[in-house]
């Protein structure tokens, strides 16, 4: 005999389609909010009471949170990153936390290389010329942009978007592509012969750094003055990780000083990003409203992946991706194992 269906609640978070909802109703009894407020978050903590699974995008959920979801099994984020979310303590209750990689690498990349060059060719700074009407004679030197093609672009964190960044350059630009990543990678060498290096040799060598690497401890203000000062007077910043991987007014004070020529940001340490930081206004810095995956075609795939996540883990069958399913398994067996000491229930 098969085990007797669950009645399953998930809490989804954040604005989904029609056909995604109907998917989630399909297995479970689904607490919708569109967007957290003042005025719903009792309900929505109420709701996270109760639930099997929460699905969303930018989850505000924390420890404390946590704690108050006992029957919490699944934490679907339509995100690859999960640097918002509270791991080690789901680690330690079993929850599982599943996110979207893959379908978001080459958009996240194109974003990347939008700002490699709008940086490089001053596209934001001069289009507002012709915009504000100060189009008035021909382009000169105090104008001129800085080439892409040929330069050399250094990666840091060659994860899949930054491979993807990678063969952008070499293949479509011509470019001497280095790396940092904790191993070496030999198809990414082969194939568009990427060198490895160091963070001080590959600061010290780029022409224009990326900045790829997942948001933890040890990536904390991994860009601090020091870093900075590593690098070359002409080149330039990219950022599409997370703010915090930069120290930001360290950043500010190189921009000014002429540490390096220039930045182009897609993450801030605060978002959205202040109205007066000078982040916003400098003529060397390209800052973008954290665009990375935000197509309709990525948003939609991420949404589609974390509610296959989310039936997949909660039906048993499997997720497509999770971060800590190993985690989980010890979290289970230490619940088993308890249970076996002290007389559970099973006993
Ligand atoms: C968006 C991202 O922040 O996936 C990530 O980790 O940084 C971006 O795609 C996210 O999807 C917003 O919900």
């Amino acid at each position: 005999m098969g085990e007797p269906s669950r009645h399953l609640r998930i809490v989804a978070l954040r604005r989904l389609r029609e056909d995604h909802l109907e998917a989630l109703k399909g297995i479970a009894e689904v607490d919708y909010f569109e967007e957290l407020t003042e005025t719903n978050r009792d309900a929505f903590l109420s709701a996270l009471e109760k639930a099997h699974g929460l699905i969303g995008g930018k989850l505000a959920l924390d420890e404390q949170m946590l704690s108050k979801a006992p029957k919490l099994e699944v934490v679907s984020t339509i995100s690859v990153g999960y640097d918002h979310l509270p791991l080690a303590a789901m680690n330690r209750r079993g929850v599982l936390l599943c996110n979207t990689p893959d379908v978001l690498t080459e958009t996240t990349a194109d974003t990347a290389f939008a700002l490699i060059m709008a940086t490089q060719r001053r596209l934001v700074e001069l289009a507002n010329l012709v915009r504000e009407g100060r189009w008035t004679q021909h382009i000169g030197r105090e104008h001129f942009g800085t080439d892409v093609y040929g330069k050399t672009l250094g990666i840091v964190g060659a994860g899949r978007i930054g491979a993807a960044i990678a063969r952008r350059g070499a293949l479509g630009f011509d470019m001497r592509i280095l790396y940092t990543a904790s191993s070496p990678k030999p198809d990414l060498e082969k194939a568009i012969g990427a060198r490895r290096r160091d963070l001080t040799q590959l600061l010290g060598e780029a022409d224009i750094v990326c900045l790829v690497v997942p948001y933890q401890d040890s990536t904390h203000h991994l860009i601090d003055a020091k870093a900075l000062g590593l690098m070359q007077p002409h080149a330039a910043l990219i950022n599409v990780a997370r703010g915090n991987v930069v120290d930001e007014q360290a950043l500010i004070d190189a921009l000014d000083g002429g540490v390096i020529r220039a930045a182009g940001l897609d993450v801030f340490a605060q978002e959205p990003l202040a109205k007066d930081s000078p982040l916003a206004i400098m003529d060397n810095v390209v800052a973008l409203p954290h665009i990375g995956s935000a197509t309709h075609e990525t948003r939609d795939a991420m949404a589609q992946r974390a509610v296959d996540n989310m039936i997949g883990a909660l039906t048993g069958r499997g997720p497509v991706s999770a971060v800590n399913a190993e985690s989980c398994r010890r979290a289970a067996g230490r619940t088993d194992k308890r249970e076996e000491g002290t007389g559970g229930p099973g006993e």
